[in-house]
């Protein structure tokens, strides 16, 4: 584990964004944990978020023009992260943000910020089953945009639709990279070695049995 994926899940767990209990998620699957990016409530902490976003990003070496921030959640994180690229990595790119309602007055329109062409760096929470990333790949293609990668905060590693990782999935379907800052066995790793709750890691471990791939 690099230091900035240890330090990105403190953070996580200081601002409770990363919780322990018992959760429902949007696949019905009931988790022992759950990640909630709207829980960096400070511009310290959205600024630490960015720049996490930003190392993970150049880390991968890939190629994009514009950063994307899906609507809602994606929307302050790709706004951080264009930030922190500019600032820490020099790259000053273009963003822009979707909607989900369309505005019918003023400029109209589901798209915020700069034109969505070119080839996309998509950055969000979660990538679960990968229901909510296919909703984005749509808006890309709609938009006659070329999808580059996806970044995500946390890869859970579970199945997707089939057998095969949901992550995998995306990959293959849209033939881009996913991308992301941490994974559950980083979480797991962190939690061995620092929380001394073995109940609880055996309860991930046991999640993972059934949901991970
Ligand atoms: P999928 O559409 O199944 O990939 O789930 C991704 C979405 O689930 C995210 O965009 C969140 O809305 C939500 N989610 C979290 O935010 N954190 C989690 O730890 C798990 C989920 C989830 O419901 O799977």
């Amino acid at each position: 584990m690099q230091p900035y994926q240890r330090e990105f899940i403190e953070l996580a767990i200081e601002h409770k964004a990363l919780c322990f209990g018992e959760f429902t998620l949007k696949s019905g699957r009931k988790s022992p944990y759950f990640f909630n990016a709207g829980k960096f409530q400070t511009g310290a902490a959205l600024a630490a978020l960015g720049r996490f976003y930003a190392q993970a990003i150049e880390n991968a070496r890939v190629d994009y023009d514009l950063v994307f921030g899906p609507a809602y959640k994606g929307i302050p994180l790709a706004t951080t992260t264009a930030v922190a690229l500019a600032d820490h990595h020099g790259r000053d790119l273009p963003y822009c943000f979707n909607r989900k309602e369309a505005k019918d007055h003023g400029e109209g329109g589901t798209l915020v910020g700069a034109p969505l062409q070119g080839r996309i760096l998509v950055i969000d929470d979660v990538i679960t089953a990968g229901t909510a990333i296919r909703e984005v790949m749509a808006i890309i293609n709609a938009a006659g945009a070329t999808p580059a990668a996806v970044v995500i905060g946390l890869d859970r590693q579970e199945r997707g639709q089939g057998e095969v990782s949901a992550i995998a999935e995306v990959e293959k379907s849209f033939g881009i990279p996913v991308i992301s800052i941490i994974n559950l066995g980083h979480i797991i790793q962190y939690l061995e070695t620092e929380s001394g709750d073995a109940a609880m890691v055996a309860q991930i471990k046991a999640y993972r049995e059934t949901y991970g791939c």
